[in-house]
């Protein structure tokens, strides 16, 4: 998969080379390239911002450098019609089934906005040029898209084959069947007066399968009731 993101601070992403993406770049299954959106300008202050027409706080970003650079990543592999993601608190919400249905694309393009937002007219405009997603991470407001990016290529990443080394990791975790994960414990058993359950030491593989089956309900039901059936909230 190849993966362009466009920001005004690239060096937010220098994290990704570190641990399994990392290594996922290194062996080619992730082709990873940051770019910054200045390098799309052509004043000398090279500018990305401007004021919002109809007046209010804040400044907007520019359509000019953001269509530019759309053009040229959008280009880079013309056998493939991009999916162009803007990180935006006013998008679709971002779940592991958003995941993975992106990690199965060939070329994933993000735009990272910042201020108070991007000229509505540059998501029209991407839409000629690939598939344009407005995602968002939760219902919370970040100053840019530069974080909600680097969470989602790290959920989508994850799920490219081979990123992560034992795939059957990949199964029994929150979300993928709909429930929150069950608990985990190690040695020593008994530690500071904490025993780990007694159904995890048995060796009776079926009481511990349906003794984490109820765990994952029981903890699903207690903090996350809405992911349950049923639950309208
Ligand atoms: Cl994707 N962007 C920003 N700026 N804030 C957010 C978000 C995204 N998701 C949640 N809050």
């Amino acid at each position: 998969m190849r993966i362009d993101v466009v920001s005004i601070f690239p060096s937010y992403f220098d994290g990704l080379t570190l641990s399994l993406l990392g290594k996922a770049r290194s062996t080619g299954l992730l082709d990873l390239n940051v770019h910054d959106l200045r390098d799309w300008t052509h004043d000398r202050h090279r500018t990305v911002d401007d004021t919002p027409y109809g007046g209010g706080a804040g400044m907007v970003m520019k359509p000019e450098p953001w269509a530019a650079a759309i053009d040229d990543l959008a280009a880079i592999d013309a056998s493939v019609r991009p999916t162009i993601i803007f990180p935006s608190p006013a998008g679709e919400v971002f779940t592991q089934a958003s995941a993975r249905e992106l990690s199965g694309s060939d070329h994933l393009i993000f735009g990272c906005g910042r201020y108070e937002g991007i000229d509505e007219r540059v998501f029209e405009y991407a839409a000629t040029r690939g598939e344009v997603r407005l995602i968002s991470l939760g219902d919370y407001v970040l100053n840019g898209g530069e974080v909600a990016t680097m969470a989602m290529i790290e959920a989508i990443g994850r799920l490219i084959p081979g990123v992560v080394g034992n795939p059957e990791s990949l199964v029994e975790e929150s979300h993928e069947d709909g429930l929150l994960e069950y608990p985990s414990y190690t040695k020593p058993s008994l530690w500071r007066d904490r025993p780990v359950p007694d159904v995890l030491l048995s060796g009776n593989h079926a009481a511990i399968a349906a003794w984490r089956r109820e765990q994952q309900f029981e903890r699903t039901r207690l903090r996350r009731p809405d992911l349950l059936p049923g639950d309208e909230s």
